[in-house]
């Protein structure tokens, strides 16, 4: 007989995977997995991905916890197995050793609350126990995952259910499709939260609208990047439009959006459009000169693969391929989050396109960083987003279409700048 209440193994996992160490949904469901394994009834889970980097958390189970602390960097972890009854925590140590990749490791094994020094009271909890087991249902329990997008002082976390739908390295980049509580489903690049379920709406219809109102006789359309299709969804909702090439660099991005956000990837099979799969900065620098009405950059932030999109460059390129009355709209990044590249994008803009050439539009994401984020412009020619005047046209393809964000007052309010703004663009 058992001398002892709980046993409490604590171990040091050494020589770890560090990506597998700084990966919140993979440790969650490592240390669940643990859990099962061993043959554990889980309560919850509670894990939190930490900037850095690093993650915390801990399973309660009925027969204790499970808890871990992580350092990527030292590629370690510092895990605690409290387990009480007949459960045997060493078979949870091993699936853990082996999905950590852990190469050298120590353990000290603990007895906990020795009855040799307790004095049991009298009391009978045989049949509370009977009533919390008619009530468990060991295939459901509260999961706690946070999903976090950051940069070194600031961050947006969203709260998902910890399923993974997808997860691959790409040749550019880590490609994640998770499931959100609040937003539904989220495309994620390497960390930073691209488009959800939700809120994509906000995005897709204010990178679109307010050019393609402003030159009503555009017909041909470039999107590059795009990849989840949200952007070509939208510009192909304007019957003037008679041709749109999208040219996205990652084709992994293409095929988990159509499996798994259809509504948002729903109008790649339209005729009218050319779906590219390739590098978009070498199209524009190969691209005709004055071939389209409008160019549309719906790229990812300036690390990583879309790095280049950020260039004075890659915009003069933009540039000598518009038409003489032409719009670039450029996913700005944010005002409070980035403002570095915020404003240095549109000093860009304003050295090429000329200083009244290069408004901002203002919006709102829930999902993003700090929520507000911009488009910027570059205008090429007479035509001016502020000149627009066919208010009734736009009120009734918002009602056509039953747009969710963009609307005749959207268009010019989106416009509107902040003082602090227009501190940032000012050169
Ligand atoms: N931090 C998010 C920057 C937005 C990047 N583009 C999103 C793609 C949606 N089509």
């Amino acid at each position: 007989m058992s001398t002892a209440l709980g046993n409490h193994i604590l171990v040091e996992f050494m020589n770890c995977d560090p990506h597998v160490m700084n990966d919140v949904a993979a440790i969650e469901r490592d240390m669940v997995g643990a859990a099962k394994k061993a043959g554990a009834t889980v309560i919850n889970s509670t894990f939190h991905h930490f900037s850095p980097y690093g993650v915390s958390g801990v399973v309660v189970i009925q027969e204790s916890h499970l808890a871990i602390h992580t350092w990527p960097e030292y590629g370690y972890a510092a895990v605690d197995l409290f387990t009480c009854g007949e459960m045997n925590a060493w078979i949870s140590f091993d699936h853990l050793k082996e999905c950590f990749g852990s190469k050298s490791y120590s353990a000290i094994e603990l007895k906990r609350g020795s009855v040799n020094l307790l004095q049991r009271n009298d009391f009978d909890i045989s049949s509370a126990r009977e009533k919390a087991a008619e009530w468990r249902n060991p295939e459901f329990y509260t999961r706690n995952v946070w999903f976090t997008d950051k940069d070194e002082d600031q961050a947006l976390s969203l709260r998902f259910t910890g399923d993974v739908m997808v997860d691959v390295q790409s040749p550019f980049q880590r490609v994640r499709i998770l499931e959100s509580l609040k937003y539904g489903k989220m495309l994620a690049l390497d960390d930073m939260v691209m488009t959800t379920e939700k809120d994509e709406f906000h995005y897709h219809e204010m990178i679109s609208h307010p050019s393609l109102f402003t030159l009503r006789n555009a017909k041909n359309v470039l999107v590059i990047g795009g990849g989840d299709g949200g952007t070509v969804r939208e510009v192909l909702r304007h019957t003037n439009i008679e041709k749109v090439t999208m040219v996205e660099i990652d084709g992994e991005v293409i095929e988990a959006c159509k499996v798994h956000l259809p509504q948002i990837a729903a109008s790649f099979d339209d005729p009218r459009l050319e779906l590219i799969v390739d590098d978009g900065i070498e199209f524009v620098k190969q691209a005709k000169q004055g071939e389209y009405d409008i160019i549309i950059v719906d790229g990812s932030d300036p690390v990583g693969p879309a790095e280049g999109l950020f260039s004075v460059e890659f915009y003069t390129n933009c540039y000598n391929a518009l038409k003489a009355e032409g719009i670039l709209v450029a996913q700005g990044e944010s005002p409070k989050f980035n403002e570095k590249a915020f404003s240095e994008l549109n000093h860009a803009l304003q050295g090429i396109f000329g200083e009244n050439n290069a408004p901002v539009g203002l919006f709102f994401v829930p999902t993003y960083p700090t929520g507000m984020w911009s488009f910027q412009y570059g205008i090429k020619g007479n035509c001016h987003p502020k000149n627009v005047q066919n208010l009734d046209e736009i009120r009734q393809f918002v009602a056509d279409q039953g747009l969710r964000y963009y609307n005749e007052d959207i268009h010019f309010a989106t416009f509107a700048t902040p003082n602090f703004v227009k501190t940032l663009l000012r050169k």
